[in-house]
C-alpha cells in the first residue's frame, strides 16, 4: 500500500447549532480562516456547506457564488459545494448549488433515515444531479451513507455514464443513526462494492470517527474529518476546531506512510481542472483526456 492520502475537511455541516459548538466556522470569514488553516494542516479538498446571517443552513445562490470565490481567493484547496444541504432543502435549491460552479460538489446515491428525518435522495434526482455536474464540468462525490448505495453507483455509471474528469471518487459516511455503521465490518463490504478503478474516502460520525479513521487508512482509503461529523476530539473534549481534526488525520496518515496528499495531486487524482488557472486556448490541459487514472484505492 503506497501513495498519499486525500484529506478533505468538512468544516460545518448543517446539523449542528452554533450556540452549541461555538468552535463551528458559520460566517464566510470564520469559514475562509478554518480553511486556511486546515490547508495548512493537510486538507487538500475543503467540503462545503454554508450559513446564513442567523447561523442557520442556507443555499442561497448569491452567498455559494461568494462563498467559492472567497474561498479560492484565499486558498488552493479544491472546492466541493454540498448539494446534500439540510435535509429540509427542496430539490431545485439543491440542483441549483451547481450553478455557484464550484470544483467538484457532493452527490448523495440515495435516500437513508437521518436520525429522525429522513434524507431523501430520489433515483431521477441523483441522475439529475449527475448530468448537469457533467455538463458543467463539476467532479462529483458520490455520498454513501448505506450499501444500497453503492448499488445504485453501479446503475447510475452503467446507464448515464462516467463522471466528468472519468473518475469515480467516493466519500462513505459511516455511522449516521439510520445508515451503516461506523465499523471495520461495514467499510470492508463497501470497499469490496466499489466500482472498478475507484477511490474512496470515509468518514465515521460521532464516536465512529477514529475506528473509521483506522479502518480506512489500514484499507488504502483517503480520509474525511470536521466539524460536519465530529464535536468532540476525545471523550469529554470538545474539538477546539476543524484544523485540529485535520492534523490528527495528517499525523496519523503520515503514521501510516501515506502522507497528506497535496492539492495538485489530489486534482490530478479527482480528475479535475484548475478552474483557478485555465488552460490556454487549445490545449487539452484539464480536459477529461488530460487526466491519470488514479490507483485502485
Ligand atoms: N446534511 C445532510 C442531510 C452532503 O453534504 O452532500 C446531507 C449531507 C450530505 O451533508
Ligand atoms: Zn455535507
Amino acid at each position: 500500500m503506497t501513495g498519499s492520502t486525500l484529506i478533505t475537511v468538512a468544516p460545518t455541516g448543517a446539523e449542528t447549532a452554533k450556540p452549541d459548538a461555538p468552535a463551528l466556522p458559520v460566517t464566510l470569514e470564520e469559514l475562509v480562516v478554518a480553511a486556511r488553516d486546515c490547508a495548512a494542516a493537510g486538507a487538500s479538498v475543503v467540503h462545503v456547506h454554508i450559513r446564513d446571517d442567523a447561523a442557520r443552513p442556507t443555499l442561497d445562490l448569491g452567498r455559494l457564488r461568494d462563498t467559492v470565490a472567497a474561498l479560492r481567493e484565499s486558498t488552493d484547496l479544491v472546492v466541493q459545494l454540498s448539494t446534500g444541504g439540510a435535509v429540509s432543502d427542496p430539490e431545485a435549491d439543491r440542483l441549483r448549488v451547481l450553478e455557484a460552479e464550484p470544483d467538484a460538489a457532493s452527490c448523495t446515491m440515495g435516500t437513508v433515515n437521518f436520525g429522525p428525518d429522513v434524507f431523501l435522495n430520489r433515483w431521477e434526482f441523483v441522475v439529475e444531479l449527475h448530468r448537469r455536474m457533467r455538463d458543467r464540468k463539476i467532479v462529483p462525490e458520490y455520498e454513501i451513507f448505506d450499501l444500497g448505495h453503492l448499488a445504485a453507483l453501479h446503475r447510475l455509471l452503467d446507464k448515464h455514464g462516467a463522471p466528468y474528469g472519468g473518475h469515480v471518487h467516493c466519500d462513505f459516511v459511516m455511522g449516521v443513526p439510520g445508515g451503516m455503521p461506523g465499523t471495520v465490518q461495514a467499510l470492508t463490504a463497501a470497499v469490496g462494492m466499489l466500482p472498478a478503478g475507484a477511490t474512496f474516502a470515509a468518514t465515521g460520525v460521532g464516536r465512529s470517527t477514529l475506528p473509521v479513521m483506522f479502518a480506512a487508512l489500514s484499507a488504502g482509503g483517503h480520509l474525511r474529518v470536521g466539524m460536519e461529523d465530529t464535536l468532540s476530539y476525545a471523550a469529554g473534549q470538545p474539538v477546539r476546531d476543524n484544523a485540529q481534526l485535520v492534523a490528527r488525520a495528517a499525523e496519523l496518515a503520515r503514521i501510516a506512510q501515506r502522507p497528506p496528499m497535496p492539492v495538485d495531486e489530489a486534482r490530478a487524482l479527482l480528475g479535475m481542472r484548475d478552474r483557478r488557472s485555465p488552460p490556454p486556448v487549445g490545449t487539452t490541459s484539464g480536459s477529461a483526456a488530460a487526466i491519470p487514472p488514479g490507483p485502485a484505492h
